[in-house]
């Protein structure tokens, strides 16, 4: 069997105020045909399917076309998504049942303790367990569909802790899977969640601390998973020394860092030869330009801009720039400056990146100075948090606390529909 593995679309992302539609429906378009193409029996998406909790009309109105579009084009593919730590779980599942008579299957929420305490019932294993199908209908693999967990989902009573309790859930569906098996069907897993080792990219992953852990061990998944499809990281990957436990990554760079990933989605061929995984790169609807490679001062990125060859995408999409200035003074018409070298250019002017010429002082540190002044947009709220417990010394809670903070984070992000 051959089936697509994608993660991380954040549909209806705005990159400093810039509307992604276009971009994404690029993304998806390309999808549909990379779907026919490789005749393939089914599509992973593990989770940040849209980039709020609550999205835009617009967002979801792209999510269910490119549903519709390819229950029609492809009959036959079975869909399962489950929600990522941007989806709300409520909203992802509300039309799963209308869904799943069009083989989609949606897995927003799994509670440990109501939906695996035991031995679980039928009607949550259907929602947790996913049979995938070959050409001919035959049931082929089975395909564990755990969602972003938060630590409420986790708590049994037991006293388990995060990592154990994940564990526990993984173990419970995979050994419920293999009581359904028949014919040595594969056994599949799908997370959203940040596994030991990973690289992570600054800016536009939100940070995931549970129980004062950021990331969980590999030995949460079963052992007898022949594939485990995550999502969370961006840049895609593979978990150190499991190269059937991979990243798919999102599939266009969600903030300037990421423009380097080489933006893709997986294809995996389960037969005879194994696990075969082949990297498809997506299309880039629209470059993420940050100029210069080095900041500069103010004169010397204008003129570097007055003659810079930009050109829009092959879809259209003109480039989104990002300039880096070194000035220790700014005067104040810089913005206007930077307006007019670009007017009448095929170019969108995103952001202005500040950096501050070294101090001359060398008894100043500039390491331990710099933080504060950085970019408050560029401030995750967790390192602001880390940095001001940092100033109270040795705290013998402090992992507590990381994790008070992280879990209210959370709570805001899900109330006020995130960020980036
Ligand atoms: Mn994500």
């Amino acid at each position: 069997m051959r089936f697509i593995h994608s993660s991380d679309w954040h549909l209806g992302q705005t990159l400093r105020g810039f509307d992604r539609t276009r971009e994404h429906q690029v993304f998806l378009d390309w999808l549909l045909q990379t779907l026919e193409e490789t005749a393939a029996d089914a599509l992973l998406i593990a989770g940040d399917i849209f980039d709020q909790a609550n999205p835009s009309a617009e967002a979801q109105a792209l999510f269910y076309r490119f549903l519709a579009d390819a229950r029609r084009r492809l009959p036959r593919l079975d869909v399962v998504a489950i929600a990522g730590n941007h989806d709300s779980p409520g909203r992802l599942e509300a039309p799963r049942r209308l869904l799943k008579d069009f083989g989609i299957h949606m897995t927003g929420h799994c509670s440990l303790q109501d939906d695996l305490a035991d031995a679980p019932t039928d009607g949550v294993l259907d929602r947790l367990l996913t049979p995938l199908h070959s050409a001919d209908g035959e049931v082929c693999a089975w395909l564990l569909a755990v969602p972003f967990l938060r630590p409420g989902d986790l708590r049994d009573g037991s006293g388990l802790g995060h990592q154990a309790a994940l564990r526990a859930v993984y173990r419970r569906l995979a050994d419920a899977a293999l009581e359904r098996c028949r014919n040595a069907e594969a056994l599949l897993a799908m997370g959203h969640l940040h596994v030991q080792g990973g690289i992570v990219s600054e800016l536009s992953e939100r940070r995931l601390i549970i129980g004062g852990e950021e990331a969980v061990d590999v030995g949460v998944f079963p052992e007898e998973a022949a594939y485990v499809a995550l999502g969370h990281l961006h840049r895609p990957q593979a978990v150190k020394d499991h190269p059937h436990i991979r990243y798919a990554g999102s599939p266009l760079p969600l903030s300037f860092p990421e423009a380097d990933h080489p933006h893709q989605v997986l294809q995996v061929d389960l037969g005879g030869e194994g696990v075969v995984i082949t990297s498809l790169p997506t299309p880039r609807a629209a470059q993420l330009l940050r100029l210069p490679a080095e900041p500069l001062s103010l004169d010397h990125v204008v003129e570097l801009l007055s003659t810079y060859p930009f050109a829009p995408s092959e879809s259209g999409i003109w480039p989104l720039l990002e300039v880096r200035i070194r000035e220790a003074i700014l005067p104040v018409e810089f913005r206007q400056r930077l307006e007019a070298v670009l007017e009448g250019k095929p170019v969108r002017l995103a952001g202005i990146d500040r950096y501050r010429p070294a101090l001359p002082d060398p008894s100043v540190d500039e390491a331990a100075t710099a933080p504060a002044r950085a970019d408050a947009r560029r401030l995750d709220p967790a390192q602001v948090f880390a940095r001001r417990l940092d100033e109270e010394g040795e705290l013998p809670d402090r992992a507590e606390l990381e994790a008070a903070f992280a879990e209210l984070l959370d709570q805001a992000y899900q109330g006020q529909g995130g960020r980036a």
